[in-house]
C-alpha cells in the first residue's frame, strides 16, 4: 500500500556555472520525491530546471502537478509496482519529468522491497559505465581549453561541448587541434534552424561522434533533411519524448543515435522502451544528464549499463557538479563510474547532507 510522498526542495550550488544556448545555471533547485509504502521507502529526483528553457517543465510547476494531479491519480493503486502508475499517469497530458520523479520513487521502493537492484531489473550487463562530461559555453577559448584539459586529466573518456551560433566551429577546432584524437561531440539544445545547414557542415572535418539536437524539438523532419546535408551523425535529445517518438524519428532518418533521459520520457519504464526500440532498429543510445544529484545519477548509471548504450554518457562524477553531493559521491575510476549494486537505485541520501540543503518539505497522503 502506498501511504504517501514527501516532496523536498533542495538548493545545490554548482561548482562552476553551466552555460548552454538556453541559459546559465548557477544553482540547482532540485525537487526530490520520497515514496513511503507500508513496507518500504524509495527516492526519485525531478530533473526539471528552475525555468522552462530546456523543455516546458519547470521545478515549481512539476511540484504543483505532482501534488494536484499525479499523487491523487494514485488513489486506489494497491502497491508500489511502478507499472501501475502508467495508465493513470497517461490520462494526464505531458509533465514527463514530474511523472518520472514519482514513478522512480515508487520503483525504488518496490525494488527495495523485493531486494532487486535497478540495474539488474532493467537488464543491465555491465558493472561499470564509461563517463563523459558536458562542458558549458565559456567566455573564451583559452578558458574552454583549460576546462577540457582538467576533465581529460581526471580521466573523462568523452568530451561534449555545448554550442550555439557564435560558439561552434572555433571552439570545436581549438579542442580538436589541442587534444587530438579524443571522443568529441557537441550539443546545440535547439539553437539552430535548417537554414544553418551549410554552417553546421563546417563541423564535418572535425570527426565529431555526433551533433545533439541542433534544431527545434518539433522539427523532426528538419533533422532528417539536415542529416542529408551534413556528415556528422545527428543525435536527438529534446525531440525524443517517448518510445513512439523515437520510432518515428528513426523511420524518418532524423536520428542515427539517441540520447536517453528518463525524465524527458516519463520514467525508467519508458526509457527502457526507448532503448529497446533503438536497439531493434540498430540505433545506438547513450544516457544523458540533467545535472542530477546522486539520487538521479544512481538510476541513470544503472540505465547506462544496458547493452544498447554504446557511447559514454553525460553521467559524470559528483564533483563535476557539487562540492558535496547528497549521497555518497560518485567517483571516477579509470574514466568509469561503478553501477550501484544495492537494492533499488542503490543509494540513499545522507540525512545531514540533505538537511543542510533543504529549503522546503511537504508531506502528501495518497
Ligand atoms: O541537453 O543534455 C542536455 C543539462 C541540463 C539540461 C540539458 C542538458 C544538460 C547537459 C548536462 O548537457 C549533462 C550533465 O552533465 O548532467
Ligand atoms: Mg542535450
Amino acid at each position: 500500500m502506498i501511504k504517501g510522498f514527501e516532496l523536498r526542495r533542495i538548493a545545490m550550488p554548482l561548482v562552476s556555472p553551466f552555460r548552454t544556448s538556453f541559459g546559465v545555471e548557477l544553482d540547482r533547485d532540485v525537487l526530490l520525491v520520497r515514496a513511503v509504502t507500508d513496507t518500504a521507502e524509495g527516492w526519485g529526483e525531478c530533473v526539471a530546471m528552475s525555468a522552462p528553457l530546456y523543455s516546458s517543465e519547470y521545478v515549481a510547476g512539476a511540484a504543483e502537478v505532482i501534488k494536484r494531479f499525479l499523487i491523487p491519480a494514485l488513489a486506489g493503486v494497491p502497491d508500489a509496482d511502478p507499472r501501475r502508475t502508467e495508465a493513470p499517469f497517461a490520462k494526464i497530458k505531458g509533465h514527463p519529468m514530474a511523472k518520472a520523479a514519482v514513478q522512480t520513487a515508487l520503483l525504488d521502493a518496490w525494488l527495495r522491497e523485493h531486494g532487486l537492484p535497478l540495474a539488474a531489473h532493467l537488464g543491465a550487463e555491465r558493472d561499470r559505465v564509461p563517463a563523459g562530461v558536458s562542458v558549458g559555453i565559456m567566455d573564451s577559448i583559452p578558458q574552454l581549453l583549460a576546462a577540457v584539459e582538467g576533465y581529460l586529466a581526471e580521466g573523462y573518456l568523452r568530451i561534449k561541448l555545448k554550442i550555439e551560433p557564435g560558439w561552434d566551429v572555433a571552439p570545436v577546432r581549438a579542442v580538436r587541434e589541442r587534444f587530438g584524437d579524443i571522443l568529441l561531440q557537441v550539443d546545440a539544445n535547439t539553437a539552430y534552424t535548417l537554414a544553418d545547414a551549410r554552417h553546421l557542415a563546417k563541423l564535418d572535418p572535425f570527426d565529431l561522434l555526433l551533433i545533439e539536437q541542433p534544431l527545434p524539438e518539433d522539427d523532426v523532419r528538419g533533422h532528417a533533411e539536415l542529416a542529408r546535408q551534413v556528415r556528422t551523425p545527428i543525435c536527438l535529445d529534446e525531440s525524443i519524448t517517448s518510445a513512439r517518438a523515437a520510432a518515428d524519428a528513426i523511420a524518418l532518418g532524423a536520428t542515427s543515435v539517441v540520447n536517453i533521459k528518463p525524465g524527458r520520457v516519463g520514467g525508467y519504464l519508458e526509457a527502457r522502451r526507448v532503448h529497446d526500440v533503438c536497439a531493434a532498429n540498430g540505433i545506438g543510445v547513450w544516457v544523458g544528464g540533467m545535472l542530477e544529484t546522486g539520487i538521479g545519477r544512481a538510476a541513470n548509471v544503472a540505465l547506462a549499463a544496458l547493452p544498447g548504450c554504446v557511447l559514454p554518457g553525460d553521467t559524470s562524477a559528483s564533483d563535476r557538479y557539487f562540492r558535496r553531493d547528497v549521497t555518497d559521491p560518485f567517483v571516477l575510476d579509470g574514466g568509469h563510474l561503478a553501477v550501484p549494486t544495492g537494492p533499488g537505485i542503490g543509494v540513499t541520501p545522507d540525512p545531514d547532507a540533505l538537511r543542510e540543503v533543504t529549503t522546503a518539505t511537504e508531506w502528501i497522503h495518497v
